[in-house]
């Protein structure tokens, strides 16, 4: 059984939305649809039962049998198989700057190269850990979609979707590498990279992962290099993204369950917002923009789209307990912000197998008000598509109220 949202309180806001927009689009000669009202009903697959017909009632039940089957899932038919080993790795610091920011900060250029049967790929990490802290400090990771310069080690350039001053006076270490150095963000290069260099069999295998399995795999890389560092705590790195980015967050934090925290903004579809609502970007539209993103079974859902054996509100489950914060924007109607939070809603039963108590409303959130519920947060902001200053702080604020994050 899905999870409804009260529709009373968000009609009345989607009214006012859509009264200057059309309620449907064409992209790629596909109709586009923002009609709350034309999503068609549909049936989310049991995030609680397993594929045996098992009902799930208890977290050991969840660790041991469906969490596997559900990871099971999502890279047979959307992310790709995640490779379980490789060779060997090599860390090498680049850069050293122990009063980086004025001071304030320990800047660190990490080369961070991985080895598989005799072939390497080299993915540089830029790290700042504060100065003034004592203990090993938490950090945000990001996994960087957009240019270098938003990640600027010298920081001539100060960007609002990695505001690593920011970060860093709330006493975290901030954290990046770039989705292109570990492959390549266009469909006719993607496999120059990890996938042709170390896992070449993945790319003639229905199921093999492509550039967002490989993103993904590449995050938990770099938390392995966290761990032999003494001044990052390797037991809270929040693994963080946008857009592409935050679908690759979402996937890396299902999976790799070192991950303490995920953060994803504006992840939409195949990202945080449900498959089957069928409202702003579709299965069909990814998979036809962007299919290098996803595994080859994936294209067989986007003319059935509730023929998939998982939804996404699986793969915010697979995060349980961990915290999990995902944001929306008012102007991002294409990333389907109701089927966000609805996501996030009906994760709640695996979250439940752990704390009873938690809930969450179920009236969508209004604009600029933040739900922090226990380990799970949610914001609808207004403005773009976008990861910036309004977001970054309310992650903080989020994660300063997480058990040992202080
Ligand atoms: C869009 C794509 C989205 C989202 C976004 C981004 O064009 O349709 O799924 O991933 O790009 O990454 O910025």
């Amino acid at each position: 059984m899905s999870i409804k949202l009260k529709l009373a309180a968000l009609g009345l806001l989607f009214c006012s939305m859509n009264a200057f927009a059309q309620k449907t689009d064409k992209f790629m000669n596909e109709i586009v649809n923002y009609d709350e009202a034309a999503v068609p009903s549909y049936v989310l697959p049991a995030l609680l039962k397993t594929l045996k017909g098992r009902l799930v009632n208890n977290s050991s039940a969840w660790e041991k049998q469906r969490r596997p089957e559900i990871i099971g899932l999502f890279e047979e038919n959307v992310y790709g198989r995640t490779p379980k080993k490789f060779d060997s790795v090599r860390y090498r610091v680049t850069n050293d700057v122990p009063r980086a920011m004025e001071g304030r900060a320990h800047l660190k250029e990490v080369a961070i190269t991985l080895w598989n049967k005799g072939k390497s790929v080299t993915v540089p990490v830029v790290l700042f850990t504060p100065n003034n802290r004592k203990k090993p400090v938490p950090v945000f990771l990001l996994i960087n979609n957009r240019p270098k310069r938003n990640t600027d080690p010298t920081r001539a350039v100060k960007s609002t979707f990695w505001p690593a001053e920011m970060v860093i006076d709330s006493g975290y270490a901030i954290a990046a590498f770039n989705i292109n150095d570990a492959a390549p963000d266009k469909k006719d290069t993607y496999q120059h990279g990890v996938l042709d260099q170390l896992f070449p069999e993945m790319l003639q295998k229905p199921d093999g992962m492509k550039a967002i399995g490989t993103w993904a795999w590449t995050a938990s890389r770099v938390l392995d290099y966290f761990e032999t560092n003494p001044d990052i705590n390797a037991k809270k790195v929040a693994v963080v993204g946008h857009s592409r980015g935050g679908k690759t967050a979402l996937w890396a934090g299902a999976q790799d369950t070192r991950f303490a925290m995920v953060v994803s903004s504006c992840s939409g579809s195949s990202g945080a917002s449900l498959a089957r609502r069928k409202y702003g970007e579709t299965v069909s539209l990814i998979n036809k923009q962007f299919g290098y993103w996803f595994n080859d079974n994936y294209k067989n859902y986007s003319n059935d789209v509730n023929a998939l054996p998982v939804d996404q509100h699986m793969l915010i489950g697979l995060i349980a307990p961990r915290p999990v914060y995902t944001t929306n924007a008012v102007e991002d109607r294409w990333a389907d912000p109701v089927g966000s939070y609805l996501s996030v809603v009906n994760a709640l039963p695996a979250y439940r197998l752990y704390n009873p108590q938690l809930t969450l409303p179920v009236t969508f959130p209004a604009t600029n008000k933040p739900i922090m519920q226990s380990v799970i947060g949610y914001h609808f902001r207004e403005g773009k598509h976008d990861l910036n200053l309004y977001d970054w702080a309310e992650v903080l604020r989020f994660a300063g109220m997480q058990a040992g994050w202080k």
